[in-house]
């Protein structure tokens, strides 16, 4: 073997080895996405499992818009009487611990009765909640929910 052949040989198996390390990083980093979008899919659904016990509608207030009605609570489902308190809303839902670097923000609005992926400005019987769960300033998962008025 000469010396230009040994050396051929190197940069082979060092173009090899980089490319499995690559390989490894990938899967690595695709393992580290299915596990987070696992945890924010349980951060969503715990969320979600809260604001399903809300009713569709303030037992107080006829008020219609959507957000925390005069005199409630800002700051988390504790204080929350109807769904729609949670627009607006970012925080952790109380009943799960997670690390400090998730965050959850909620958006309700109106939705089309009749097609509920479009909007509506006021009252129609049915509201959608929009969750998205971030892990720092990342996006990690967004899921949406529908309520109907009883
Ligand atoms: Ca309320």
């Amino acid at each position: 073997m000469t010396l230009t052949e040994a050396v051929i040989g190197l940069l082979v198996v060092a173009v090899a080895v980089g490319g499995a390390l690559q390989a490894t990083t990938v899967a690595r980093l695709e393992t580290i996405a299915a596990d987070d979008r696992a945890v924010a899919r349980s951060l969503i659904t715990a969320l979600h499992t809260q604001l399903s016990a809300l009713r569709y509608r303030d037992p107080q207030s006829a008020f219609t818009a959507l957000g925390p009605d005069a005199g409630e609570s800002t700051t988390g489902p504790a204080g929350w009487d109807d769904v729609d308190d949670a627009h607006g809303w970012t925080g952790m839902p109380t009943i799960v611990t997670a690390t400090s670097d998730w965050s959850l923000a909620v958006s309700v609005t109106f939705a089309n009765a009749a097609s509920p992926a479009v909007s509506a400005v006021t009252e129609t019987g049915l509201k959608r909640i929009s969750v998205t769960a971030r892990r720092g300033q990342r996006v990690i998962l967004t899921e949406e929910f529908l309520r109907a008025t009883p």
